[in-house]
């Protein structure tokens, strides 16, 4: 347990994949500001027209409960991915879904209480925690939980003063932190609670909680393709889901982090933290959030170089993980970006942005949204 080599190992499990994400934009910061700099160019030139709306209607529904607050997405075609921003996006490759309902917004923490209710499910940040999702055979198999960390919670961010408050030397670390009690529950740790956020998107789920929900709801997690052609909203061309500017007309359409970055979110947006879910425009297939507020887990395995294999019809993701950051580590993808997401860093709210999380793990700012295939 005094290796420092494997309290490393021990302190990058606890803090999960997010932060090893994170350490991807790190490293990717100058891609990402380059995609924020083409962003700009893309916001110069006129807007793209946008596709028309495939004329498929719904099947035919009777009361079927599950659909309640879904909206259908009609089958059809599209790009998924894009070329020059983060390596993960590329190569755009053509998709063809089948129709699909899905959920209009975020699961909130009313729908999640719904569901522990029901069931007497207790979340993974709930637990002890447990070396789940290291793969056998990695170097990873073996280390121990250091005894700070073998405790129930889950990773939050801290607020530094100061840029000068980060540590080179820890870099993300500096300002995400382990928290022990903190659970979508308590969603800054103990002290927190979930009193006038009811109708906020559930958070500290991992994809483990995630998948478990779906089951008692007669859902299914959405594979990345769908998530993504999803939240174009018909328009397969657009950086957003609303088109190619980031604020048209000066507003904000999203709720994402504006300010100094990880210093000072300023809100210009309405919100610092998560927003009650329909606080801004449904994009054109009526779902709410589907750019921002939080993260949403994917049924997909991570694979950095899927888009170069990836079936055409339906494609249901990798049949294992691979990130080669974090190799030993089985990891799902996430999507849409985050209120922790700004452009001086991950810019994840772009409809091709891909992210990854460790599937044991949940944060705070992170959640989901279901399917369910006719
Ligand atoms: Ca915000
Ligand atoms: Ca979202």
């Amino acid at each position: 347990m005094k290796n420092p080599v494997i309290a490393a190992s021990v302190f990058l499990l606890a803090v999960l994949s997010l932060v090893a994400s994170l350490t991807l934009s790190v490293r990717t910061d100058s891609g990402s500001m380059e995609t924020a700099s083409q962003t700009g160019n893309a916001e110069s030139t006129a807007a793209q027209p946008a596709d028309p709306l495939p004329e498929v209607k719904p099947p035919v529904v009777s009361e079927d409960p599950r659909l309640k607050g879904m909206v259908w997405i009609p089958p059809g075609k599209f790009m998924m991915g894009e070329i020059d921003t983060m390596p993960d996006e590329f190569p755009p490759h053509e998709v063809e879904l089948d129709g699909f309902w899905m959920d209009a917004t975020e699961v909130t923490n009313a729908d999640f209480e719904a569901f522990t209710d029901a069931t007497g499910y207790i979340t993974t940040a709930e637990r002890a925690p447990e070396l789940r999702s290291i793969k056998r055979g990695s170097d990873l198999e073996n280390v121990e939980i250091l005894p700070e960390f073998n405790k129930p919670g889950s990773i939050c961010s801290l607020q530094l003063d100061s840029r000068k408050d980060i540590d080179p030397a820890k870099g993300a670390y500096s300002w995400w932190q382990y928290v022990p009690g903190a659970d979508w529950k308590h969603p800054e740790g103990p002290g927190s609670n979930l009193e006038d956020r009811m109708d906020h998107p559930v958070v500290h789920v991992s994809w483990l909680d995630a998948q478990e929900y779906c089951k008692w709801a007669g859902k299914h997690l959405p594979t990345e393709a769908q998530w993504e052609y999803a939240a174009r909203g018909g328009h397969s061309k657009d950086t957003y889901p609303w088109g190619n500017e980031r604020n048209p007309d000066g507003k904000w359409l999203h709720n994402i982090w504006q300010g100094e970055f990880p210093v000072e979110d300023i809100g210009e947006d309405g919100f610092t933290r998560t927003a009650p879910v329909r606080s801004f425009p449904a994009n054109d297939y009526g779902l709410f959030d589907i750019s921002g507020n939080v993260w949403e887990w994917c049924a997909d395995y991570y694979q950095l170089e899927y888009y170069s294999e990836s079936p055409t019809h339906n494609p249901p993701g990798p049949t294992s993980s691979l990130d080669p950051q974090e190799p030993g580590i089985i990891k799902r993808v996430q999507r849409g970006g985050s209120f922790m997401c700004s452009d001086q860093y991950c810019v994840g709210y772009r409809v091709t942005a891909r992210m990854k999380g460790e599937e044991d793990t949940g944060a705070f700012h992170t959640g989901f949204r279901c399917i369910v295939v006719p």
